[in-house]
């Protein structure tokens, strides 16, 4: 039998398998491999669904920092999925780091004209370690063009901040930073609240009631609001928690789960992967995204 390319490529599928939704990022890979592009892969894969992927920034960094970055563009961004989309049908799509204008510009452009559902916007702005991700002026075109795209878009308490220009410190903040999210085209908005301030007395088995802090997320569903509550856990192992978070949150999606149980589902995996994390580097460890929940 002749086995060059060509002749391959008839060879039909034999379809024994059932095809995994396929999953897309758009967001920067972290050569370390705790957050970006490398954290997205392996959750879209322990979910059981199939990875793809499109480098829109290459960073330097470890768990102690980043130290540069090489952005892509527009055209490039567009090399890169256009093949993709053209080959696979994508049931849930992300974006983490986006540092530019032109290519959030195309990146909207892509989602438009392809009708892409189930977009996760996580509106990453800062490293961890205190490095800016994106500048001002192009966050304001990822609100502008980006959230009214979206299923649900995910920032942190100071990415919040830093797009609601307001600082959030209680409940109430929480919830008037989200409605604000919401005029700004958002349908969905989930901000996870695990820099949160305030330790919630609750009774822990055993101990009697102690003061325990928990890590909220709050998840408007239009004008529904859900609370996610879990363990907080302290420790410096948080490379990457909300990349995963949101590719989580993407891959549940994809399998057909409406958002509150995506998020539920990923809140989980989260915990289970930062109470399991490796301890590597000398900064802050990357989490374990090969035991997830079990
Ligand atoms: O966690 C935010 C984040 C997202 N994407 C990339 C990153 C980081 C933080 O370092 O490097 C590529």
């Amino acid at each position: 039998m002749n086995t060059n390319q060509s002749d391959k490529s008839q060879i039909p599928n034999p379809k024994s398998q059932i095809a995994p939704p396929v999953c897309l990022t758009i967001a920067g890979l972290d050569p370390s491999g705790g957050a970006g592009i490398i954290a997205d892969i392996k959750t879209f894969t322990w979910f059981g669904c199939f990875a793809t992927a499109a480098i829109a920034s290459l960073t330097f960094q470890n768990t102690t920092g980043v130290f540069g970055a090489v952005h892509q563009t527009a055209n490039s961004i567009r090399g890169q999925v256009e093949p993709i989309i053209g080959d696979f049908t994508i049931a849930a799509l992300k974006t983490g780091m986006l540092p530019t204008r032109e290519i959030i510009e195309e990146v909207a452009r892509i989602v438009k004209e392809n009708n892409l559902k189930n977009f996760v916007v996580d509106p990453v702005v800062r490293s961890t370690s205190g490095f800016d991700l994106i500048d001002d002026q192009a966050l304001r075109v990822l609100i502008e063009l980006l959230f009214p795209l979206a299923e649900v878009v995910t920032p942190n308490l100071p990415e919040a901040e830093r797009i609601v220009r307001m600082k959030i410190e209680t409940e109430q903040d929480i919830k008037k930073a989200a409605r604000i999210m919401q005029s700004f085209g958002a349908k969905n908005v989930l901000i996870k609240g695990g820099h949160l301030f305030e330790g919630k007395r609750q009774k822990v088995k055993g101990k009697g009631e102690i003061e325990e802090r928990i890590a909220g997320d709050y998840l408007f569903v239009g004008d529904d609001l859900q609370i996610y509550e879990a363990e907080f856990i302290e420790t410096n192992a948080t490379h990457g928690t909300g990349c995963t978070l949101a590719a989580a949150i993407t891959a549940n999606l994809a399998l057909g789960k409406t958002l509150s149980e995506a998020v539920e589902a990923a809140k989980k995996f989260v915990t289970e992967a930062i109470r399991t994390a490796p301890n590597l580097g000398r900064g802050h460890s990357p989490i374990n995204l090969l035991r997830g929940t079990e």
